[in-house]
């Protein structure tokens, strides 16, 4: 039996999911006792971190957790609940942590990295323990903007350490207590047996370790390069939740909506076949209300039960009002997501209203989602999703909006072109352009920008590199360059041209017309960093 504490914030479910593939049963923390009393406790660490404290705080939660790790009962912290055992972080100024280690967890300070740092990173294991046993190496799942490093006078906590411009530690163990910067149940078969390893070990944390577990001469750690597999979903003319594709957004084949297989068996396969994350988009979210959308909750329930890599849920992020007058915020749909397995929301067309009212009167109302979900949940959780066209400009002067010079020519033989948003799944152009919705986004808090590009979607021709560098350029939050992929040599050129940190595709993989694998090998080949 397993005691997880869940405070309520963000994605425990995939946790929670983990326990169980492995064999375990899940108990949850219902009071204070409960933390002392729990045979094994697993904390895991979502949102920021002063959401967190005050959860702790509020739950009366904060004393019983101390003096558990002050007694050695065996605890696994994760993500947040590694920087937890501090005394406190520049996230959250003022916020008490739990202050086990002494110092301040601090933001990634090199600013030629993307912050947060989303992705497969490597870890350099300093001590013999046995949480690492039948672990080989691989590549595991972290998500944060803030890392911590040890006093000397806590040298003897260090476990592993990873680069991420700058050296942090990423995990620490001392006796029973253990805590991992990275995510062990969303890495994938490596981060399940790490996960195994502490349900399974017994009080004094006894499984025999070999030597090889300690990384002899340890090398820099290398981010990845992220392959998503993305499946657009919305609800057929038969009432069926299917898995569709359009051709530059339009889903529809001789009045039909193309039907490309279940949800849920696709983002199954994506996962054995080596997907480093799996991206669901409701494309008719923009219209429906998706927290009357049983079916589609129901998708990432089933999916968050065998799949065990980042999950991101789009569509239809916004306040609502239902029939009956009640009104939800959409920090509400969002935690309906993040309930259901979500551990990433990504908002489109309610991201454009809320740029075009933050370009105008420049200022944080703190009221629009992006920022409710971001201050809740962590900057790393909400994801912009970009539906830009290019507008051709015969000059730059001709128009107000951010402009490239073209390799592409426009109908007219124009050379420039800029690129509008648009919202309602393409269907309506708005007057700003992809590098201010980009740029206002990441102001108010959000943590990474999913680019699609409807001229390129479907057709199979290749990402846009244009387009990515003249965002990528502007912002200093991860993006995943989309739309066009057509081969694994695609995937190759998208990460030489440009800085994108992951590179998305759907019909070529639905298609089973190119692998994960062979993306994953050409990549390997060109000397890319893979998982
Ligand atoms: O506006 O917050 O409700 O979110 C709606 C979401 O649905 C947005 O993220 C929007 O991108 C998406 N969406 C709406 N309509 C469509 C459509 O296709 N008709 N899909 C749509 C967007 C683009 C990518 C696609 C890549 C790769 N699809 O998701 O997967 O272009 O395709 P490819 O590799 O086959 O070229 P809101």
């Amino acid at each position: 039996m397993i005691t997880l504490l869940d405070y309520g914030a963000g994605n425990v479910r995939s946790v929670r999911n983990a326990i169980k593939k492995l064999g375990y049963s899940v108990k949850d923390v219902k009071n204070p006792a409960d933390i002392l009393n729990a045979e094994r406790l697993i904390f895991p660490g979502v949102g920021s971190y002063g959401s967190v404290m005050d959860r702790l705080q509020r739950d009366g939660l904060i004393e019983p957790l101390i003096e558990r790790i002050k007694s050695n009962k065996p605890v696994l912290g994760i993500c947040v609940a590694l920087q937890a055992l501090f005394e406190g972080s520049e996230e959250s100024p003022g916020v008490a942590g739990l202050s086990i280690l002494k110092g301040q967890i601090k933001r990634f300070s090199e600013t030629s990295l993307s912050v947060p740092q989303i992705g497969w990173n490597g870890v350099n294991i300093h001590k013999q323990s046995a949480m690492f046993a039948g672990y080989k190496g691989e590549k595991l799942y972290f998500v944060h903007s803030y890392r911590a490093t040890l006093e000397d006078s806590d040298q003897d906590w260090l476990l592993t350490t990873s680069n991420y411009g700058e050296e942090f530690v990423s995990g620490v163990q001392k006796g029973n207590i253990t805590a991992f910067q990275f995510h062990p149940e969303k890495s994938g078969k490596a981060g399940l047996t790490i996960l195994e390893n502490y349900l399974k070990s017994d009080a004094n944390n006894a499984i025999t370790v070999s030597e090889s577990t300690i990384s002899e001469s340890p090398q820099e750690t290398k981010m990845a390069k992220r392959v998503i597999a993305c499946l657009d979903v919305r609800t057929n003319d038969n009432g069926d939740l299917v898995v569709t594709k359009g051709d530059q957004y339009d889903v529809r084949d001789k009045g039909e909506v193309r039907n490309l297989g279940k949800p849920v068996e696709l983002a199954r396969r994506y996962y054995e076949e080596g997907a480093d994350e799996i991206t669901f988009l409701n494309i008719t979210g923009f219209r429906d209300f998706p927290m009357e959308d049983q079916p589609m909750l129901e998708v990432l329930q089933r999916t968050s039960e065998k799949v065990f890599v980042p999950l991101t849920i789009g569509g239809g992020i916004r306040e609502f009002t239902d029939s009956n007058g009640k009104e939800y915020s959409s920090l509400d749909v969002a935690a309906e997501y993040f309930r259901s397995g979500a551990d990433k929301i990504s908002i489109g067309s309610d991201a454009c209203y809320t740029a075009e009212e933050y370009l105008q009167t420049q200022k944080k109302t703190g009221k629009s989602s992006i920022e409710q979900i971001s201050y809740v949940y962590g900057a790393q959780a909400v994801v912009i999703s970009v539906d830009p066209r290019r507008v051709y400009v015969k000059t730059p002067e001709d128009t107000d909006h951010n402009t490239i010079k073209t390799i592409i020519p426009g109908p007219e033989g124009e050379m420039y072109c800029w690129y509008q948003c648009t919202v309602r799944g393409g269907r309506e152009g708005r007057d700003l352009d992809a590098v201010q919705l980009a740029s206002s986004c990441e102001a108010l808090g959000a943590g990474e920008i999913l680019l699609n590009c409807i001229d390129k979607d479907g057709t199979n021709s290749g990402f846009d590199f244009e387009l990515i560098n003249h965002v990528r350029s502007a912002v200093s939050i991860p993006v995943i360059a989309s739309s066009g992929a057509g081969s694994a040599a695609h995937f190759v050129d998208v990460f030489n041209e440009t800085d994108a940190e992951a590179a998305l595709a759907a019909g070529i993989f639905h298609r089973r017309e190119v692998p994960i694998a062979e993306v994953k090998q050409a990549l390997k080949q060109n000397g890319v960093e893979i998982r």
